[in-house]
């Protein structure tokens, strides 16, 4: 069968991508974990094109891959297969509709996290999911691996940020829930099903998402904390404190701010008291009262307590944005170091310093070429409990670590009540994973679910399941 010219019927010659250099940025992750394989890439325009190339997929069994922006940390948009068909959905990239009365914005898969936040905040709303990637990764891959990121604290995941969906199924029909609406019924909540299925269940092309008031007044602090159990008793106090209107508490060791202090030209040391550990916080709200003060007194009084070594309050927006650099360079501060070991783990949020105690207890006996870069969403009790290779450390060495310290995380996870992939998703990367600690019922059920919607196993083989 001549693909190409059959994809090219399908979709317009324009949207079919063949040659080796064109195919080669489709078939890397961004971790570049993996080198993968496929047959074309097709980027469609119209939510009509993706469902003629799934029909016909399906038909012909073909294996589909869905693209966003490729930022994954899992692996799970590269295609395995020298057949696969990547369909990229960076060409469908409209803002369909903005409604404020409705506090809502209907966008195509394929806009940027960026796009639609800009979107929002022109229409004087907020969209709040906020990550590091939001430049470059799409809303299809928010909502395909329900990403989280900073704010979920206050705003939820991107399940809790989403109306509804359009979406096309294996077999080429397309589902349509996009009104605005808070409270639905009307049967299984196949929006909510679809949101975190890494393109296993069908491809997403529009979303109707939620939109909040855009907040009038931000307060931002970095504070030195002398430990993880201080750091979670200023959650306590700050969501008192700042009555809803907490929005992140990012925890950082010191070990950290200096990977990003060495290796980002433009980070600046946040100049409050050298701490083993520091926290990035911010508070937002309406108008009327001054966070600032609130965000002050409530840091002041923990600091008469023992609980807060030092703080720095922004006092400008320069001052605030380079207090999320520092945070938000963690990953590339990571990269630039060298090799890492990564976990995306989550807890209960009061099993944190109980956690981080017996995790670093794990790291220092099983992987002693490496040093702890703890950090993340302590907020949600989401941490990145990442392992960096010491300098001059033997680098096999520190590689064949990898897989008895992953089991020994993760079982210490499990028995903490808590998440092997609190938000990057399974992919390919933890498919043993889900398979070791889900239960036999809830693997079964996932994959009743599976052969139901995608009897054929097309959509995204490999991956999840
Ligand atoms: P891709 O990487 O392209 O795809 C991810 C998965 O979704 C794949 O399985 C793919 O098949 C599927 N998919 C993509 N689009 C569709 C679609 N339209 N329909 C169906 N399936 C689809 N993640 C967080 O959760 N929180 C963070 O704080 C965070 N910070 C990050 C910071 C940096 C610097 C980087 C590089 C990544 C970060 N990530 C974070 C991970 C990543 O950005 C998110 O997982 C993001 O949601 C992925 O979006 P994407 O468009 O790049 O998806
Ligand atoms: C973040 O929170 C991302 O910065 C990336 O989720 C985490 O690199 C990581 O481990
Ligand atoms: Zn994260």
């Amino acid at each position: 069968m001549d693909l190409p010219r059959k994809l090219s019927e399908l979709a317009g010659s324009e949207a079919v991508l063949t040659t080796p250099a064109d195919l080669a940025p489709f078939l890397v992750d961004h971790r570049r974990l993996y080198q993968g394989k496929a047959a074309a890439v097709v980027l469609p325009e119209t939510t009509a094109q993706v469902a003629r190339v799934l029909a016909f997929c399906n038909e012909a069994r073909i294996p589909v891959v869905p693209q966003g922006g490729n930022t994954g940390y899992v692996g799970g948009a590269t295609p395995m297969d020298a057949r696969a068909v990547v369909i990229a959905l960076r060409r469908m990239h409209r803002i369909r509709g903005v409604d404020p009365e409705n506090f809502a914005l209907v966008a195509e898969a394929g806009c940027t996290l960026a796009a639609v936040r800009e979107a929002a905040q022109q229409a004087d709303r907020l969209f709040p999911l906020s990550l590091g990637s939001q430049g470059s990764c799409q809303i299809g891959g928010n909502l395909a691996t329900n990403a989280g990121g900073t704010a979920v604290l206050r705003y939820g995941m991107m399940r809790e940020l989403t109306f509804g969906l359009e979406a096309v199924l294996a077999d080429g029909s397309v589902i349509s829930q996009l009104s605005p609406l808070a409270k639905d019924n009307t049967g299984y909540d196949l929006t909510r099903l679809l949101i975190g299925s890494e393109g296993t269940l069908g491809v997403i092309t529009a979303a109707c998402l939620k939109l909040f008031p855009l907040p009038q007044a931000t307060a931002t602090a970095w504070v030195a904390v002398p430990s993880p159990t201080a750091a979670l008793e200023l959650l306590q106090r700050l969501r008192a404190a700042g009555d809803g209107r907490l929005t992140t508490l990012e925890l950082l060791p010191d070990a950290a701010l200096q990977l990003v202090l060495q290796h980002i030209p433009a980070a600046r040391d946040p100049a409050v008291t050298p701490s083993p550990w520091y926290l990035l916080v911010e508070l937002e709200g309406g108008g009327t009262q001054d966070l600032d003060a609130v965000l002050a007194q409530a840091l002041a009084a923990a600091g008469e307590q023992g609980l807060v070594i030092d703080a720095a309050i922004a006092a400008s927006a320069a001052q605030r944005a380079g207090f999320w650099r520092l945070r938000e360079s963690v990953p590339e501060a990571q990269r630039e170091a060298g090799a890492s070991l990564k976990h995306d783990i989550s807890v209960p949020v009061a099993n944190l310093p109980r956690f981080i105690e017996a995790g670093a207890a794990l790291v220092a006996r099983l992987a002693p070429e490496g040093f702890l870069v703890a950090y993340g969403h302590a907020g949600d009790g989401n941490l990145h409990f990442n392992i960096n290779q010491r300098a001059g450390a033997d680098a096999a060495a520190f590689a064949q670590r990898e897989a008895p310290l992953r089991r020994a995380i993760h079982d210490l996870v499990a028995q903490s009540g808590g998440s092997f992939s609190a938000e990057h998703g399974i992919g390919r990367l933890k498919v043993d994973e889900l398979r070791r600690y889900a239960s036999a019922a809830e693997l079964a059920a996932m994959h009743r679910i599976k052969h139901a919607l995608d009897p054929h196993g097309i959509l995204n083989p490999g991956k999840v399941l």
